[in-house]
């Protein structure tokens, strides 16, 4: 636990989060700010801030989570695909410096980019 981090205190319960998933070591809830409806954010529950520094079996978990729970989220909101990703350190774009992955709902003509137009 970090006692700054805001996903940290998700986890704890200070601040509320719509949970979607939940088990011994991933959290999954809805993004505050979502770039689609159903965003999704999966997070190991420990504080770890980028992806190497997960151990491998909540890192496992992790994904195990994402791969639960995508077509869950894309039945749920009637999407057509997803994207999803992680923005892993400050220099791809991680604002909040808790691990998460991103499940972002796509609709077919939705305008919006691949995950590989983000950089280059
Ligand atoms: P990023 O990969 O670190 O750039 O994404 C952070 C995400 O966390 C972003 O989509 C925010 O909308 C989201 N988020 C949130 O869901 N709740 C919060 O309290 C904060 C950020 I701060």
């Amino acid at each position: 636990m970090s006692e700054d981090c805001i996903f940290c205190q998700i986890v704890n319960g200070e601040i509320p989060a719509r949970t979607v998933y939940e088990d011994d070591d991933v959290l999954a809830f809805l993004d505050a700010n979502p770039l689609a409806p159903g965003h999704t954010l999966v997070i190991p529950k420990e504080h770890r801030e980028t992806l190497d520094e997960v151990p491998p079996e909540p890192g496992e978990m992790m994904f195990a989570a994402i791969h639960y729970l995508t077509p869950i989220v894309e039945d749920v909101v009637d999407a057509d695909a997803t994207n999803i990703g992680f923005n892993n350190g400050e220099a791809a774009g991680q604002e909040v410096p808790h691990v998460h992955g991103h499940i972002i709902p796509r609709f077919e003509g939705d305008g919006g980019q691949p995950i590989h137009a983000v950089a280059g």
